[in-house]
């Protein structure tokens, strides 16, 4: 079994309930970061996201890890109009131990987690070990920690 981490945004719909119903659904979880409302980072004007970053122990390599990831997100209907758009649900792989893939459909580690603090706070919550606290300052876009996914509330 092997350590890999998610992370998970929202910013359209209710975002505490999609959150709430891709982690359920997600396999293999071991651990769950703190929720995040976070400002949108490249795209198009937009609302604000919720992020949380999910750490699995899992049997799947990344290539498994992104089929996972798209069933999430079909789950939550999650429809593609503009890169970077508002999104009900988006779920990516972030770094799977021992794994490196450089594909079109799929990168990883992720090539541009160390630039975003939506990424890294909730990442190094769950794993010191894999983050810096020079990446996390140096990082783009403000964070605002919420707390844990089951407590948390204001969805839409
Ligand atoms: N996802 C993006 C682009 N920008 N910004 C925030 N705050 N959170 C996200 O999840 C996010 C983003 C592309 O997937
Ligand atoms: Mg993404
Ligand atoms: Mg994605």
């Amino acid at each position: 079994m092997g350590r890999a981490f998610l992370s998970l945004g929202s910013n359209l719909g209710d975002r505490v309930a999609q959150l709430r119903e891709a982690v359920a659904a997600a396999p293999d979880v071991v651990a769950v970061s703190p929720v995040y409302e976070t400002d949108p980072v490249g795209g198009p004007e937009q609302g604000a996201f919720l992020n949380l970053v999910v750490e699995l122990h899992t049997a799947l390599d990344a290539r498994g890890l992104l089929a996972v990831c798209g069933a999430l997100e079909s789950a939550a209907r999650r429809e593609r109009r503009e890169r970077w758009g508002p999104r009900t649900l988006d779920v990516d792989v972030l770094w799977v131990a021992g794994e490196e893939v450089d594909e079109p459909d799929l990168q990883v580690p992720h090539p541009r987690m160390l630039e975003r603090r939506f990424v890294l706070a909730p990442l190094a919550d769950l794993a010191p070990d894999l983050v810096t606290p020079e990446q996390l300052a140096k990082a783009e876009g403000d964070v605002r920690r919420l707390g844990p996914l089951d407590g948390v509330e204001g969805g839409s």
